[in-house]
């Protein structure tokens, strides 16, 4: 099912037409963009479907972490201010209905890419002011630090991030090497690649979630590993 690239395989979504057909669902491909490989994909997820995540993730919710790149430790940093609750895959009735029927194979049929390969859905909540400043989602395989993380499941070849909500003002992804940035729009979902065709990491893949202006940001993000990933 996946697209056998180089040494290994990568996330693949078919773009020779504006719409992508998936089992329950056809979704509008809005924009895409190269290098590095991003796509923006409308009413990926329904209004109803942001509000039930938000539900199940907001009373849960702590200051967000980050992989240290220090320790290879999942710790809170300055650079990432949002509050959020990660699920393990099958957690609660909700995220197993999900896995087993609507968002995790949505993902898996877009992107050509095995459910078991994911990360559990981690569920952001940005107030006004609040942040992810420039970061790579890429393990550097240079770094040994992060090789306990790669030992789980491979590098994150890709990312997908669902908007759960609008914002007023603020609050867009932002690529600062490709002077890109995407608007949040409630159900909608933007994909980039964290690695190069060949499997190597990518470089212009530095993104950032942008501070909150007005409103609140609601973020759903999906880390997606080379290989089965166990948490
Ligand atoms: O908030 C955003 O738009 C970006 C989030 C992000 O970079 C991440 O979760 O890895």
């Amino acid at each position: 099912m996946s697209q056998q690239s180089g040494t290994i395989n990568i996330p693949y979504m078919d773009m020779s037409h504006n719409s992508i057909v998936l089992p329950d669902k056809t979704v509008r491909l809005a924009s895409t963009f190269y290098p590095p490989f991003v796509a923006v994909i409308e009413g990926f997820l329904s209004h109803k479907e942001c509000d039930q995540l938000i539900s199940s993730a907001e009373g849960n919710m702590r200051d967000s972490r980050v992989v240290s790149p220090v320790d290879g430790t999942f710790a809170e940093h300055d650079a990432r201010t949002s509050k959020s609750h990660g699920f393990q895959r099958g957690a609660t009735p909700l995220i197993t209905t999900i896995e087993k029927t609507t968002i995790e194979n949505r993902i898996a049929a877009l992107l050509h890419w095995p459910v078991v390969h994911g990360e559990g859905l981690q569920v952001l909540k940005y107030g006004k002011g609040q942040e992810y400043r420039p970061h790579y989602d890429f393990f550097d395989p240079k770094n040994a630090n992060y090789q306990k993380n790669i030992g789980k499941g491979g590098q994150r070849v890709g990312t997908l991030l669902m908007y759960l909500s609008d914002v007023e003002a603020g609050g867009g992804t932002n690529f600062p090497k490709i002077n890109l940035e995407v608007r949040p729009k409630k159900g909608m979902a933007l994909y980039f690649a964290n690695t190069k065709f060949d499997g190597s990491i990518e470089p212009l893949s530095l993104h950032a979630g942008m501070p909150v202006n007005k409103g609140t940001k609601f973020l759903a993000t999906k880390w997606l590993r080379a290989n089965p990933y166990v948490s």
